[in-house]
């Protein structure tokens, strides 16, 4: 995986000026909203190195550099500073405006905005049956409405008539969606793929794609992490490096 670099923790020295022509992400190998950015960058081929951040012993210097102390964070190599995945993506799509992600048409981009709104259903939904699972709860009304949400992605599909939700190449909202598929294992939904087709054809061509691959952690390294995470292991983000 890149990007596989141990985390900087509190104590930690601030890393340097950014060299010249590339882009720092500062990043958690396993956040979703830091994966946004990763396969933007990939997927753009933008020269970027990745600082991973120790999220639950955060060194002081990271507030300068993610003034909400989250990931992902960009700093250019004159000092400047981006935060919010969606900001950061859209940033790096019209600072490197070569292989455009985002649609020219102001009304398709407006359509790929309104379904990621409607994806942030999706996530609470599944972070709901995540903590309920990890509690030992019974799941399966909070797993039917996560369906309903669900539903939508294929409602969204069907209305477009196109293998990828922005049309017939893959582009920014399915870059922005991506990171919570490859954590579906987690919350024990994958099982949903196969009542919406469309989905889950759209989901083998994204396993074909060179960002996903590159940016892809293997499931029973994600279920990994996510145990370590919930004993509230200050090395959780770690998981899996030597
Ligand atoms: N709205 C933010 C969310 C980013 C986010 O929640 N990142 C998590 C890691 S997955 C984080 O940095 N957590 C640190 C904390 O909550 O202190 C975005 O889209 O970038």
């Amino acid at each position: 995986m890149a990007g596989s670099q141990r985390s900087l923790a509190k104590g930690s020295t601030a890393p340097g000026p950014v060299p010249e022509g590339i882009i720092r992400l500062y990043s958690m190998r396993f956040c979703p909203f830091a994966q946004r950015a990763r396969l933007v960058l990939v997927a753009k081929g933008i020269k970027h190195e990745v600082i991973n951040i120790n999220l639950k012993n955060k060194p002081d210097w990271f507030f300068e550099k993610s003034p909400l102390g989250l990931v992902p964070s960009i700093e250019t190599s004159d000092g400047k500073i981006i935060y919010e995945s969606p900001i950061v993506c859209d940033y790096l799509d019209d600072a490197f405006p070569e292989n455009r992600l985002t649609p020219a048409d102001p009304y398709e981009k407006a359509q790929q905005k309104i379904l990621l709104e409607h994806f942030s259903a999706v996530t609470t939904a599944l972070y709901k049956i995540m903590f309920a699972k990890k509690d030992n709860q019974d799941t399966s009304e909070l797993k039917t409405q996560f369906f309903e949400k669900f539903k939508k992605l294929e409602e969204a599909l069907t209305k477009r008539n196109s293998p990828y939700f922005g049309g017939e190449s893959v582009s920014m909202i399915d870059y922005m969606i991506w990171p919570w598929f490859e954590r579906f294992i987690i919350s024990d939904v994958m099982e949903f793929l196969e009542k919406t087709p469309r989905v889950n054809a759209w989901y083998k061509l994204m396993l074909q794609d060179k960002a996903v691959k590159d940016t892809f952690t293997e499931p029973e390294v994600l279920i990994g992490f996510v145990k370590l995470y919930f004993q509230n292991d200050l090395n959780a983000g770690d998981y899996d490096l030597d």
